[in-house]
């Protein structure tokens, strides 16, 4: 018999989202007429804007066509595409070379573990998108879970609260995971926070991986959308990119990884090019309806139209955000990020899950599912149409956590 691999015997249940759909289906089974509002997974609703629909058909239109048909393309993404991401969204400081396109920011995020390997330590913001954590388990840079604190022994967790203004107390390891806007807590780092950031990976010698799923979800022109904002980051950082949230990308499949020439191993050797030889070997590029509809579609129309997107999503945050605070509950973030971190006092945050579905019919998801620094929370997600956030919003009036 083949052994199982004691590294995800290592995990201690279901991956989170799987887990509240879970949750949500048994509710719904028990209660077949109750009409069900997800603001749980960060999952977008709106349709794709005309741009993207128009270059979606164009792309398409022309794969059934002998000029425009075209099979495998580089793993590393089209050169066009890789261009038009250096232009739009790093001011062409990024060189194309530099950017690694593909599906998405989690599927990067899970390939990094293979590259950096089972030797590597980890430090996460607690909390923090679970794929940082479960990801490193499976590569084996963890030791077994501890009852005790509800963490990975092995890994650091750096606690991010209301008390440090959701900025933690940085620790050292070979890899530190941080995301900005964040999710869940929807905290946004400032520049000073990134520059310390940057200046603790460079004393400690480690490599920061930013996820900056969220940038474009950031209004307040102070506040950083890439690391690279930061000087000297290239030296220190990779960043994880995603089309998902702002062009509703989620079921296309779009994002990127930027892995600056700079960025070296102990030995000097390029990161970047570990990174190729990983792409390169277990990645075969991201569709290519996809790419070229994408660089057909980022132009000035395109990129408005993002805003547009993002602007309509904010603007549920911020109902959200708004009444939550009127009825009393202590909230955070919401201003910068598509989530709203809501204190629970009298109860865990599973308990709160339980009770907001149950009275509300209301799906949010549980702060202790992104780390134990995540109790005594619920994130609500800003991803829904309007008629459902305000019926959300109604139903959420009189309940106390
Ligand atoms: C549910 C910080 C959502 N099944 O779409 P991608 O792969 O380009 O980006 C995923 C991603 C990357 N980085 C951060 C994210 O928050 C997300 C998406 N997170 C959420 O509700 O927290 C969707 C989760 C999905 C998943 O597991 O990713």
């Amino acid at each position: 018999m083949v052994q199982r691999n004691k590294n995800i015997a290592k995990l201690q249940a279901g991956y989170l989202f799987p887990e509240i759909n879970r949750r949500k289906s048994e509710f719904i089974a028990k209660n077949p007429d109750a009409k069900i509002i997800s603001l749980g997974i960060g999952n977008t609703t709106e349709p794709l804007q005309s741009t993207a629909v128009k270059a979606l058909k164009d792309a398409s239109e022309a794969m059934g066509t002998a000029e425009g048909y075209s099979g495998y393309g580089d793993e590393q993404g089209m050169t066009a595409l890789r261009e038009k991401i250096a232009e739009k969204f790093y001011n062409n400081i990024i060189p194309a070379d530099e950017i690694f396109v593909s599906d998405g920011a989690k599927c990067d995020t899970g390939r990094l573990q293979m590259m950096f390997g089972s030797d590597s330590t980890i430090a996460v913001q607690d909390p923090s998108y679970p794929v940082y954590v479960d990801s490193a388990v499976i590569m084996g840079q963890s030791q077994l879970y501890n009852k005790d604190n509800d963490q990975f022994n092995g890994i650091e967790y750096m606690p991010c609260t209301a008390e440090n203004g959701f900025f933690p107390e940085l620790k050292a390891a070979d890899v530190i995971y941080f995301c900005s806007p964040n999710n869940p807590t929807g905290a946004v780092a400032t520049k000073e926070q990134l520059t310390k950031l940057v200046k603790f990976a460079k004393d400690n010698k480690s490599i920061i991986v930013f996820d900056a799923a969220y940038a474009e979800f950031i209004s307040d022109p102070d506040l950083p959308k890439s690391i690279y904002e930061i000087e000297g980051a290239d030296e220190v950082a990779i960043e994880v990119c995603s089309f998902s949230k702002p062009f509703g990308y989620t079921g296309v499949r779009l994002g990127w990884t930027v892995v600056p020439k700079a960025l070296k191993f102990e030995d000097g050797s390029s990161v970047r090019d570990d990174w190729n030889r990983i792409m390169t070997t277990v990645f075969n590029g991201a569709s290519n309806i996809i790419q070229t509809a994408t660089i057909n579609m980022l132009n000035d129309e395109g990129m408005k139209e993002m805003r547009e997107l993002v602007a309509f999503y904010m603007e549920n945050a911020r109902l959200i955000k708004n009444a939550l605070d009127s009825y009393g509950f202590t909230t955070y973030g919401g201003d910068n990020a598509p989530y709203i971190w809501v204190k629970t006092d009298k109860m865990d945050s599973w308990e709160a899950f339980s009770y907001i579905l149950e009275t509300a019919h209301i799906v949010t998801t549980p702060g202790a599912g992104f780390g134990p620094a995540g109790d005594g929370y619920v994130r609500f997600s800003a991803f829904g149409g309007r008629e459902n956030i305000l019926e959300a919003i109604d139903r959420m009036k009189g309940l106390s956590l």
